[in-house]
């Protein structure tokens, strides 16, 4: 397994190129150890079926499945049989995500970086839908590729929208995924020009008209004031303010907010929406939502806990062969009439009206997906399902 070593030591991006991902060089060493072993015993044929399942005893615990594009591109010149969930399904802990059958040696070296695609961008889209849940029909923006490496912002917005966001700020994955990325101005624009009132006239002079004008207002006024500066420099055209107050000087966000909104309604700028952003989670979200309208979030959804998946073998030569903790044999997920999902032993009779949620990977990824109808998947889920925050 020969790798460009080149790319080790000051020089370049510490990321893993297509070629070194394809090539196994990613995964843990132990897997390459137990290849060397079965191959020197002639059992690297051996065939074998294995599953993804988030291993967790909270079976209420809910997430949304995301990054199976990755691995279905992974695997795409691989001799495995692999079924999958749709992307966008909100799943529950126990249910297979994902089945490889065939040599064992034909995947078990890309154990690792098929957990990576999938604990990551699960993590950042159940993230995301968490937010989007609290934040009900409020817009929800993703500001979090500056939390994460750049190399992964695009992944990070394709997980953040296909999880319920109205929209990504990182401008290549926002690109990626078709639509126009999100964003207000940053305290720079404003420290450079020297004040509010300024930087609101410049953008508003200079930027696309099709740009919504909203307006950051914290960076030298107290709210109040900086929100009256911003709306009075520009009322034909102001749609927003954005509040990124800093934590030291939040006090009670909720009551800032609430003086802004009186202050903007009472000199005529009732139709001025509020913009929060700064350290925004859902506890702060489902706390302003009765003043704000829509939330800048980056770090709750980019560097959302990852969904602790496990990959494992359930089958070895046709027999259930599972370690402890582990349901052995394969499995087959069905969904109810009643939308509920139900984990049955393969070759159960399911009941009537049950259908059958795994489906081939390279069915579900004979051509990319449209992201928009993953995040649909998800919204609609999140509305006529119960999931508790
Ligand atoms: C950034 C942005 C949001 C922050 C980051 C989102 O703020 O404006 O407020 O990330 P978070 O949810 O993890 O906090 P700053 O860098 O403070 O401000 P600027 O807008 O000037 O970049």
């Amino acid at each position: 397994m020969d790798v460009d070593r080149s790319r080790t030591g000051s020089f370049g991006f510490n990321t893993a190129s297509e070629e070194e991902i394809k090539s196994a060089a990613v995964a843990d060493v132990y897997f390459h150890r137990a290849m060397q072993v079965l191959r020197a015993e002639g059992k690297e044929q051996t065939p074998v079926h294995a599953e993804v399942v988030l291993k967790s005893s909270e079976l209420e615990k809910w997430y949304v499945l995301a990054g199976l594009d990755e691995v279905a591109h992974l695997l795409e010149d691989t001799e495995i049989e692999a079924y999958a969930l749709p992307e966008g399904t909100i799943c529950r802990p126990q249910e297979p995500v994902l089945t490889l059958s065939g040599p064992y040696e034909a995947f078990g070296e890309h154990e690792t970086a098929i957990l990576g695609f999938l604990c990551q961008a699960s993590g950042v889209a159940t993230g995301a839908a968490r937010c989007r849940l609290a934040a009900g029909e409020r817009r929800l923006i993703s500001f979090g590729a500056r939390r994460m490496h750049p190399a992964i912002g695009p992944m990070i917005e394709r997980a953040a929208y296909l999880g319920g966001c109205d929209g990504v700020a990182e401008t290549l994955g926002a690109e990626r995924l078709g639509i126009q990325p999100v964003g207000t101005l940053p305290h720079a624009l404003v420290l450079i020009l020297g004040s509010t009132e300024k930087a609101t006239r410049a953008f508003d002079r200079v930027v696309e008209e099709e740009v919504p004008r909203t307006i950051l207002i914290d960076t030298f006024d107290d709210e109040k004031f900086g929100a009256l500066i911003a709306a009075e420099a520009i009322p034909e055209s102001i749609f927003a303010v954005r509040l990124d107050t800093p934590s030291d000087r939040r006090g009670n966000f909720k009551s800032l907010m609430r003086e802004v909104r009186w202050e903007l309604d009472r000199a005529g700028f009732s139709h001025v929406k509020i913009f929060a952003s700064g350290g925004i989670n859902t506890v702060d979200i489902l706390e302003l939502n009765p003043l704000c309208d829509a939330y800048g979030v980056g770090g709750a959804i980019a560097a959302a806990p990852m969904i602790d998946f496990s990959l494992d073998i359930v089958e070895v030569d046709g027999e259930p062969r599972a370690k402890r903790g582990k349901w052995s044999g394969r499995k087959r997920l069905l969904e109810l009439k009643d939308r509920s999902h139900m984990i049955l032993p393969a070759e159960a009779e399911p009941s009537a009206g049950a259908k059958d949620l795994l489906q081939p990977l390279d069915q579900l990824y004979a051509s990319p997906p449209d992201v928009s109808s993953l995040r649909e998947r998800v919204l609609e889920q999140l509305a006529t399902g119960d999931f508790d925050l």
